[in-house]
């Protein structure tokens, strides 16, 4: 549990960094984590992947959506040492001061392992699949590898937290197409550059991003954890994927109520 505990120790965020994700809707953090300290994670992360993995079809046969990435929820259930990082302090600490919340609980986590020769992810919103009641939500993003232009890095479209466009999408050709051609038509800019291992991201759950495909002949994994405020509620569905998140997130959650089913607990402040 030593592992766990360094994991809890604050990073230094500077008023530059904090201003930076409210203007653009993203910061990215170096050296949130050691290598090393990562490195007991990602091992762990891919056989759980492996593990749980449903998607057996050959990448040719795929859609755009399953060329993205093999997609695992809620490891924290089903693995101990997974569990430290997605309770980490250091990072539920970061989503709350750039939120500027006093607290934040669990949406759910996911891994995210692109393989070796995987496609894009395209433009996309991720609050689209959330019926949650305000924007108070932010996604980490935490590479399990160094990770260049190459290997389909986050990419962000600085200050498109504050767009319309595009909240109606779900990730797929379409949403791709046409953000596509909106950011080139308004020069819109574009955050694309490479990840340290150890580097953080943290998106708001508006903020528009994709990712480029994986030319390498590697895995480029991620981990993610997705906050949201503490005290957030269920919003009405508004479609089929607000329901499937209901039902996989936040069970027994009534419409209008605070989320905080035994899967949403509170990750900061934490009670020790
Ligand atoms: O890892 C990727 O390719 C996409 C990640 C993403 O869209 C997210 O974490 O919100």
């Amino acid at each position: 549990m030593a592992e766990a505990a360094a994991l809890d120790e604050p990073y230094s965020l500077s008023d530059y960094q904090r201003s930076f994700f409210t203007e653009n809707g993203y910061v990215k953090l170096k050296a949130v984590f050691s290598a090393g300290e990562l490195r007991r994670y990602r091992d762990v992360i891919a056989v759980e992947v492996d593990r749980r993995n449903t998607r057996s079809k050959p990448m040719a046969e795929r859609t755009t959506y399953e060329k993205a990435f093999l997609q695992v929820t809620n490891l924290w259930r089903t693995d101990d040492v997974v569990r430290e990082l997605v309770f980490s302090r250091r990072l539920a600490r970061l989503a709350a001061q750039l939120m500027g919340v006093c607290g934040v609980r669990l949406y759910h986590d996911q891994a995210l392992c692109k393989e070796a020769g995987g496609g894009i992810t395209p433009w996309h919103a991720d609050q689209f699949y959330w019926p949650l009641s305000s924007e108070h939500t932010c996604t980490a993003w935490i590479p399990l590898q160094k990770t260049d232009v190459e290997m389909g890095p986050m990419v962000f479209a600085a200050r498109s937290h504050r767009f319309e466009l595009g909240r109606d999408l779900e990730i797929g050709d379409e949403s791709e197409r046409l953000l596509s051609e909106v950011f080139a038509a308004r020069r819109f800019p574009e955050d694309d550059g490479p990840y340290d291992m150890g580097d953080v991201s943290f998106h708001y759950g508006w903020t528009l991003h994709h990712t480029g495909p994986n030319q390498t002949s590697r895995p480029r994994s991620a981990m993610t954890i997705i906050y949201m405020e503490d005290g957030m509620r269920l919003a009405p569905a508004q479609r089929r994927q607000h329901l499937a998140d209901r039902e996989a997130f936040m069970p027994g959650v009534e419409v209008g109520d605070v989320i905080k089913s035994p899967l949403n607990p509170v990750l900061w402040p934490q009670r020790s």
